[in-house]
Order: structure tokens, then sequence, then C-alpha cells
């Protein structure tokens, strides 16, 4: 994710690339997926589906239930959508990879979720930055069934404009990385994923819940907007919802005083905690101290 405001940072958007349509998006061609590439997606999706019945939420394993999804093929967008779009309205369309950020929020916006038409390659099974079809349809999909986080993304989409135009982009952007993306939710039996980044992902579906290196904090609007994030590794703090429901409030609220108190408040590394958060757990550091070559101090 960056915040670009004309061409996403990495893969098709390069130089001399001509989008393929003013919205960016493209036809799934579905039956040009090789047998290779549906066993890329039968590998991710028997991993994630062993992983994640204890760690992903419920709304999360009941949406992908009742989602046409095959363990053994690549998925077909309209067949998706249309069970999607009865529930939520919903849509998903296919892109070549990321977008500008101006042609993904106004996909948001109007319902359309922009999926990445590829898959991986089998050398990048547990790590990509640039979101593909396993990504954006196993990870995001789940959830867009959910009535709530239907209405946060439409809301996000629409309120990325606005924050484009007021240069405050990064902060919002901060707000989707740590909810839709590597959101933790508490459930009454405990601390559950719902971040479509984690979900996705077979290590960090056990390190964002179990290792003791990363801070588990209590969500809080003003300090998830002031803090930076890691798009290359393993998030060093993940943020906890007391419930999804509170993404309701969020969808609903008015940014403009936020955005204010935010600019004039210090922006805060990955691994900051401060005495006002409310900590569900007290990470020991140790994943990203040892890449960094030291023990925390
Ligand atoms: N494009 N396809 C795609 N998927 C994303 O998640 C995405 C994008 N373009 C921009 C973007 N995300 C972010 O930089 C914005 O949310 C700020
Ligand atoms: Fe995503």
């Amino acid at each position: 994710m960056n915040a670009s405001t004309t061409a996403p940072k990495h893969g098709l958007a390069e130089a001399g690339f001509q989008p393929p349509s003013a919205d960016w998006t493209i036809d799934q061609g579905w039956d040009r997926y090789t047998p290779a590439e549906h066993a890329t997606w039968k590998t991710l999706f028997e991993r994630q589906s062993r992983l994640l019945p204890g760690r992903a939420c419920d709304d999360f394993m009941s949406g992908l239930k009742d989602l046409p999804l095959r363990h053994d093929e690549i998925p077909h967008f309209e067949q998706l959508s249309d069970v999607l779009e009865k529930r939520t309205g919903w849509r998903i369309v296919a892109v070549p990879g990321l977008v500008p950020d101006e042609v993904f929020f106004d996909h948001l916006a109007n319902r359309r979720f922009p999926a990445g038409q590829f898959i991986r390659k089998p050398d990048q099974l547990d790590y990509l930055e640039e979101p593909d079809v396993f990504h954006d349809v196993f990870g995001h999909a789940p959830m867009l069934m959910n009535p709530v986080m239907a209405e946060f993304i439409q809301a996000y989409g629409q309120g990325g404009l606005r924050a484009q135009q007021l240069g405050v982009l990064d902060q919002l952007a901060r707000v989707y990385w740590y909810t839709v993306e590597f959101g933790l939710v508490q459930q009454s039996d405990g601390l559950r994923i719902y971040g479509a980044g984690i979900v996705s992902s077979a290590t960090e579906s056990v390190f964002a819940l179990e290792d003791a290196s990363p801070n588990r904090i209590g969500f809080d609007l003003e300090r998830v907007m002031r803090t930076r994030y890691r798009i290359d590794d393993f998030q060093e703090s993940y943020f906890v919802l007391h419930g999804l429901d509170e993404l309701l409030a969020l969808a609903q609220i008015e940014f403009k005083p936020y955005y204010e108190r935010v600019s004039a408040a210090p922006t805060l590394v990955p691994g900051d905690v401060l005495p006002t958060d409310e900590i569900f757990a007290r990470g020991s550091g140790r994943y990203h101290a040892a890449k960094r070559g030291k023990e925390p101090v």
C-alpha cells in the first residue's frame, strides 16, 4: 500500500504502462488459468483451511462457508459476486494488480472490490507485496459477506478521496491497514483474526495470535492514525477491536477533527507502546529485534 496519487509503486504501473481501461478493470479470463495456477490456489486454500478454525473470527469462518469457493480451483469472480451481492451488495472485479489510490477508492465507494487477477508463483507462497487473487478473494471476500465490514470498506472508499484532497491519506490508510488488513478482534472465547493480510498468510496467522513477539493493543482510532506500519514483514503491533461493531461507528464518524488532532501529534513507529495503550499482550519484540541484529532494549 502506498499513498502516491498517480500510480502504484509496484508491478504493472511502471513508466510506460497503459492502464487497461479507465477503471483499471480487466476480464478475469478464468479459462486461461493453468493447472499449475489452480494447484497453487489448492495448496494455499488447504493450508489456510487447516490453520484458521479457532484462529479466524466466527464472521470470517461463516462468510467463507457461505461463498462458492472450491478448494481445488481459482474461483469465478462472477459466481462469487452473485452470492456476495445478494448478501451485502458487493461485487468482485478483476484488476491486474495494485491500482492507483483514487481508482481503488472509487471502486470501494461503489461496493466493487478490485481483486488481483493473477496468482502468486510457487516460490512466493508465503510472502508478496502485490495483492493476488488468493489474498484478495480468500482474504477479503469472506468478511465482505458481513454487513458491518461491507459498510466500513465502502466508507473507506468515500473517505479516501476526501483524505487525499486534505493531504492526510497516510493517516486514513493506517486505519485500513490495522483493521481490514491486519486486525484482530476480541471474541468471548479469545482473540481472533479478521484482517485479510493475516488470514491469507500461513505464517502470519500463527505469528499474529500466538507469537510472543508482537504487541496486541486495544484499538483506538487516534492511536492507530498516528502509527506507521510495515509492508515488508509481519507487523510489530496488532490492534484489537472489542467487537466488529466498533467498525460501524468508524464508518459513520466525521474524520476531519481527527485529522487535525493527529496532524498535531507525533507520528509513532510500528513497535511503540504508550502508557495510555490498552495492552492485551506486551510483545517481547524479539522477532524484529533479531532482524535488526540486536535484542530489544
Ligand atoms: N489496489 N488492487 C489494489 N488493492 C489495494 O489494496 C490497494 C490498491 N491501490 C491502493 C491501495 N490499496 C492503498 O494504497 C490505499 O488503500 C491507500
Ligand atoms: Fe488486501
